[in-house]
Parts: structure tokens; sequence; C-alpha cells
């Protein structure tokens, strides 16, 4: 096989030398980070004043952990480096309702980013020739403008379509010649059920790679996607946290996905111990971003459950890769590609006085896309065979459901004391999606 790399001198680069580069950048990053109101305390508490502080790679474990619930507090500016002024834009994680978790990017940021994405798209073999249907959230999901910069910076044609609109994306593939699309998995499979609805066939597209990513999925839907559309399915992985997208992808050997070591140093984890797990083994994987100066993380637990390959990969990249991601140490659902905490819809529906005290949350797979059903209990003011009350009542919790957490879920109401009751810790949650990773 033919390889194609973007960068090659640093994507084949010798270990000791990628490590060094990695020293080198790491002490940066502690620069900025004592420059944030919240690091300036955290890395003081652990001894560590000034990044001439950082010796060597191990050092890195005397850095605290950083996590969600930390970047939570610091909101808005508690992890800024640089002045305002010098921002040019900010991400913010999906679906989360009071504080958010932002992430500031400078100018020079951003095109750091764009590089690693570029590099991820350029590794699969598209080129400048390709058209690319970006079929994915823009806005404050980093999925859209970070696919986007690396296209552009690729040279391809880049047709920001957006997600959702399965009839306009066929158009847009007809009349363009679309070579290569990015979407979440569930959407894909979703576009070929459509696809057979609509009467489009195989032939009247052009279609010769997608990249898929921002939830889990098994090797199963990957051979699945591939199959149907007669396609090439690139695993793509990333958080907004480490940016967005182009943290770790896969190259044309399709198994494993390449962490960029040169700009975000990945450690694994024993979550409840907090102790690196041996080298191959299943853990947390814990990151620490090299190549922004705007908002400096470091050892960010990201939940994602994973491991290294400890084999070479045949394309000569020296940069290691990451199983597939199996699951998460946190109970954050991810529907459709957006991010959601149980915790996030109780706080919603408790918040509204009719709502009776049981509830439960069920996930399911409805075609190829999920669905979210939230049950809920009503107070005993309400009758249940008056049904335009009932009625109102579903529309007004489905509604602000829909404002807070991006998601437009089914809502059932039921009588009082209905629901299960769990004699342990509650289950409110109801996960019915296979799970075949
Ligand atoms: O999902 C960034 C992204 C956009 C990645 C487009 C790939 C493509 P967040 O919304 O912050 O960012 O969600 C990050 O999604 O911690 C994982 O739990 C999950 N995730 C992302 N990619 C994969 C993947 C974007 N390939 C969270 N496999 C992460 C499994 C994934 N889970």
């Amino acid at each position: 096989m033919d390889f194609q790399y973007w960068h090659p001198a640093v994507e084949k680069m010798p270990r000791d030398r990628l490590e060094s580069l990695q020293l080198e950048k790491l002490k940066a990053e502690v620069g900025y980070a004592l420059k944030t109101p919240f690091y300036t305390s955290r890395l003081a508490a652990a001894g560590i004043h000034s990044a001439d502080d950082i010796k060597t790679l191990d050092d890195l474990r005397r850095i605290p952990f950083t996590t969600k619930h930390d970047l939570r507090e610091g909101f808005p500016w508690g992890f800024l480096a640089i002045p305002r002024a010098e921002v040019v834009r900010l991400h913010a994680s999906s679906g989360t309702t009071g504080m958010p978790t932002t992430i500031y990017f400078s100018r020079d940021d951003i095109k750091r980013w764009s590089g690693f994405v570029a590099r991820c798209i350029y590794g699969t073999g598209c080129t400048k020739e390709d058209v690319f249907q970006n079929m994915i959230t823009y806005g404050l999901f980093t999925g859209g403008l970070g696919f986007h910069a690396g296209g552009e910076e690729v040279g391809m044609l880049v047709i920001p379509s957006g997600a959702g609109n399965t009839f306009r994306q066929f158009r847009l593939m007809q009349d363009f010649g679309t070579t290569v699309v990015h979407a979440t998995p569930s959407f894909l499979l979703h576009v070929e059920d459509r696809m057979r609805e609509a009467g489009v066939k195989r032939e009247h597209i052009s279609l010769k790679r997608a990249f898929a990513g921002a939830e889990p999925y098994s090797e199963d839907t990957r051979r699945r996607i591939e199959g149907l559309l007669h396609i090439d399915v690139y695993n793509s992985y990333g958080l907004s946290e480490m940016n967005g997208p182009g943290v770790a992808f896969e190259c044309q050997c399709k198994n494993g996905l390449h962490v960029w070591e040169d700009g975000y140093i990945a450690e694994i984890i024993d979550p409840d111990t907090l102790e690196p797990v041996a080298d191959g083994e299943t853990g947390e994987l814990v990151l620490t971003v090299l190549c922004r100066e705007a908002t400096p993380i470091l050892r960010y637990r990201t939940r994602d459950l994973t491991g290294f390959y400890t084999e070479a990969c045949p394309c000569g990249r020296t940069h290691r890769r990451l199983r597939r991601i199996t699951g998460r140490s946190d109970d954050m659902l991810i529907i459709n590609g957006v991010n959601i905490f149980p915790s996030q819809i109780e706080e919603v529906i408790m918040g509204i006085k009719e709502v009776g005290n049981n509830y439960l949350i069920v996930v399911e797979k409805y075609g190829a896309l999920d669905r979210l059903t939230v049950k809920t209990e009503v107070g005993p003011e309400i009758f249940m065979d008056d049904s335009r009350p009932l009625n109102a009542l579903k529309e007004r919790i489905r509604a602000t459901l829909q404002a807070s957490i991006s998601i437009n879920p089914k809502v059932e109401l039921h009588e009082g004391g209905s629901l299960p009751v769990s004699e342990g810790k509650a289950v409110r949650v109801q996960d019915t999606r296979p799970r075949d990773v």
C-alpha cells in the first residue's frame, strides 16, 4: 500500500526525538498554564512554580489531574492564559446546562488544530482533488468547523452541509460529485436507509471514504457502513477539551487510532487507583494538550476507556495507536453525537412542578439513529383521564428539555407510583442500544 503523510518528518519521527519534542512542548504548556488563575494555585500546591520545574517527561506525573468539574468551576475565564483580545474563537461542549466547558483559541491555536485535522484527512489518502461534504453539526460543537478547516488546509473542495436534511445531502452529493463525507456513524447508517427510500443508487454518487466519530461504534458497524455504501470508513476520535477532532485518527491500515503525540500526551490510568495501567491494558485515557496557548489543559481525565496497541503500525508512523473506545468511566450518554449527563435531564424535569418524583431515561435505537425517551410520573394534582392538560404538560416538558439539552426527546407521562422503583441505588437510565464494541 502507498502510504501518504502530511508531515512525514513528524509522523515518522523516531520515538526518542518525539519524546524530546514532547518535553519541550510540555514545558511551554506548563508556562502557559502558570498564567491561568486555575493552574497557578493548582500547580503551586504540587510544587511547580515555573516551567523549569519540569525536567523530564516523568515530571508530568507530579501534575494533578484536571476534570470536567474543574473546567466548570473555572468558567468562564479561569483557564484562559492569554489576553482576551488575543482570543479569536471559542467552542463549548455540547448539551451542557449551567456552566459549559469552554475552550478558547488564539489565531495560532486554530492554525495548529487545522494542521492536525489536515494530517488526519490526508493520511487516509485524500487529496485536493477530493470533494468533502461535512455532514456534521457546525456551531459550538467542534466537529463542524474543526473538519471544515482541516479539509480546506488539505485543499479539498469543502461543502459545509452540516448535519440533518438527508435529501439535501443526496442532492449535494450528486450535484458536486462528493467523494468524502464526515458524519457520526449513526447518521451514516441513517443516510444509507434514506438513500434506498429515495431511490438513490450507489452508482449515482461518487463516494469513496467517510470519517466517522464523535460517538462510540463497533467494528461491525464500521463494516456494515463500508459494505452498504462501498466506501472506506475511518475512525476519528477527539473531544472539545483537546480542541475537538484531530486528536487520534486511523490511517489507511484502519487498525487503531494514531494519537498525534507531538500535539498531545496520552496516558492510560486505572480509573479507581489513578495509577498507570500496564502497557496495552485497558483504562481511562488522560490527555495533556501540547498545541494550544490560549487554554492549556494538563492531564485531563477524558473518562474514555481504551488502551494502546503495543505493536508498531505497518504505515510507519511512530505515534502510538489507541484501540477503539469501548465506553466511559462515568455516566455520560452520547445520543446521536450529543453528550449529556442524566443529571442534566433530572435538573430540567425536577424544575417542573407538575412532575412527580420518579422518572426513567430510556435510550434506544430507532432505525439507525438513537432515540431518547423521558418517562416521568406526574403529581397527584394531574388527572390522567383528562388528555388536554396532559398533552400541554408533555409538550412543555419536551420543549424545555430540547431547549436545554439540544436533543428532541419523546416524553411519556405516567401515573404517580407506576414507574419501577429499584431497591438499592435508583436505576434512572435504560440504555438498550446494542453494545458490541
Ligand atoms: O465529539 C469531537 C469530535 C468531533 C470527535 C467530530 C470526532 C469527530 P465532544 O462533543 O467534546 O467532542 O465529545 C467528546 O465523544 O470524550 C468520547 O466519549 C466521544 N467520542 C468522540 N469520538 C469518538 C470515537 C467531539 N471515535 C466525547 N469513538 C469523547 C468513541 C468518541 N467515542
